[in-house]
């Protein structure tokens, strides 16, 4: 079949970004299997259902799979275009872990025939393509590799990054530019008509490495730009100074624009890419790093006010408001907003009452602190003090008439009607810092 048609695709990994991808690009038109590891995951899409929430993936997975357009199956087969979009976890001493990316070189490698084309899209550390190709090379030598031969190489390898934003992703796979690296000119060329057949926004042509770094450096610098609000929403505090409105009009600046402080930074982007460039040159990022400590200092110094709060009400019922990594979603992983949570909750036990709309039941985190899940209504009603984590839009409608009467922490400023909460010393705790 020539490429340019309509090439049968493999993406390796059905998860946050695998699973939209495959079913966009079989809307396109194209037959896809999507590979994962967990059998539950596959046997869920080819019943056209899904196990992640994002906003209208339901229905496009399930036109697509009763389309016979996607399937699922935990064994890899041929097909024209493979794109891996696995995860890219960090270890403890933050070094990138790409073994989950080799891995699917691994399984793609003995299926690869003349005319393939390989994407990582995976978040990767600079030269990780490069090791995929010198995987691909060693297992199959009796093909000829892009940047190894001389001839017509029988392959295009290429890095291709997502950006999409979680609760958009479905709009912005296709709006939004690509930056499309390739091993070679040719492969970067191959990898470009593929990613024509349903991208909208502009593609643009690198070099692998490059393609690599530019991942991390948006990542990095939306974490170095809410490390600068998170550092001035405690000094703001410190100096009585309400940060929300010094943000607003420091933000009428024609060339400033302020991020929002925080509890923190989620999610399994921000506060994890940036320290594959730490990982990288780690003598020639202190700014990179400092940003990263700073949004994850923020979580303790959250706790440590809340709990100062909490300590001079004894007895007081405390609602704990969202623990969504940010608004609107169901996703917790990495969420700052689920630890200062769970931190309460293990500390005051039952006097915790958690609100989070998009979960039935509390995360295992919970287990055994005694602290409970309740409506917003129950919070309002039960509770003497507020914590807001996350900035649900159902959180910022809760009108003023119905929390006038509460001690509010409020870490997002989503509510700046609410009266200031003084606690012993004076200070101020309406404010994030
Ligand atoms: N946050 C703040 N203040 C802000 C903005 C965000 O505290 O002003 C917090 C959020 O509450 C959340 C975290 O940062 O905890 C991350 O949220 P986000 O909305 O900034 O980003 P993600 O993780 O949902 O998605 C990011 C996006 N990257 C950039 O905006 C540069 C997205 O485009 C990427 O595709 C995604 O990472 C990814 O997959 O890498």
């Amino acid at each position: 079949m020539a490429f340019e048609e309509k090439p049968s695709v493999c993406v390796m990994g059905l998860g946050y970004i695998g699973l939209p991808t495959a079913a966009v690009i079989a809307r396109s038109g194209c037959h896809v299997l999507g590979i994962d590891v967990n059998q539950h995951v596959v046997d869920t899409i080819n019943r056209g259902e899904i196990h992640i929430e994002e906003v209208d993936l339901d229905g496009l997975v399930q036109g697509v799979v009763s389309r016979k357009l996607l399937r699922a199956s935990t064994t890899v087969e041929p097909a024209d275009v493979f794109v891996i979009a696995v995860p890219t976890p960090f270890d403890e001493n933050h070094a990138p872990d790409i073994s989950f990316v080799l891995n699917a070189a691994n399984k793609i490698a003995p299926v690869l025939k003349s005319g393939d084309t390989v994407i990582v899209e995976s978040t990767s550390p600079v030269g990780t393509t490069d090791k995929v190709k010198e995987l691909i090379a060693r297992e199959r030598p009796d093909l000829k590799i892009p940047g190894m031969t001389k001839e017509t190489p029988d392959l295009a390898i290429a890095y291709c990054p997502e950006r999409v934003l979680p609760g958009r992703i479905l709009e912005e796979l296709v709006s939004n530019d690509r930056s499309i690296g390739g091993i070679t000119p040719r492969c970067a060329r191959k990898a470009l008509t593929f990613y024509k057949r349903f991208v909208r926004g502009e593609c643009i042509t690198t070099d692998a490495r490059s393609a690599e770094m530019t991942k991390l450096v948006e990542n990095a610098f939306r974490d170095v730009n809410i490390a600068f609000a998170n550092e001035l929403s405690i000094v703001s505090d410190q100096m009585e100074l309400d940060v929300w409105e010094v943000i607003r009009l420091a933000n009428r600046h024609p060339r400033v624009n302020i991020l929002q402080p925080g509890p923190g930074v989620g999610g399994h982007c921000i506060a994890v890419d940036p320290w594959f460039i730490v990982h990288g040159a780690p003598d020639h990022t202190p700014l990179i790093r400092t940003a990263r400590e700073v949004n994850d200092g923020k979580i303790d110094h959250v706790v440590r006010q809340a709990e100062a709060l909490i300590e001079e009400q004894p007895g007081a019922k405390i609602g704990l408001l969202g623990l969504a990594f940010k608004a609107n979603i169901d996703d917790f992983r990495e969420s700052p907003a689920k630890k200062v949570a769970v931190s309460l909750a293990k500390r005051f036990g039952s006097r915790t009452a958690i609100v989070e709309p998009y979960t039935d039941t509390l995360p295992k985190e919970f287990e055994g602190t005694g602290a409970s899940l309740v409506d917003v209504d129950t919070a309002l009603l039960e509770c003497d003090i507020l914590i807001v984590l996350v900035d649900h839009d159902a959180f910022r409608a809760i009108p003023l008439a119905e929390r006038s009467d509460k001690l509010v922490y409020d870490t997002r400023g989503i509510w700046p009607d609410q009266p200031a909460t003084k606690i012993d010393d004076g200070r101020k705790l309406r404010l994030v810092g």
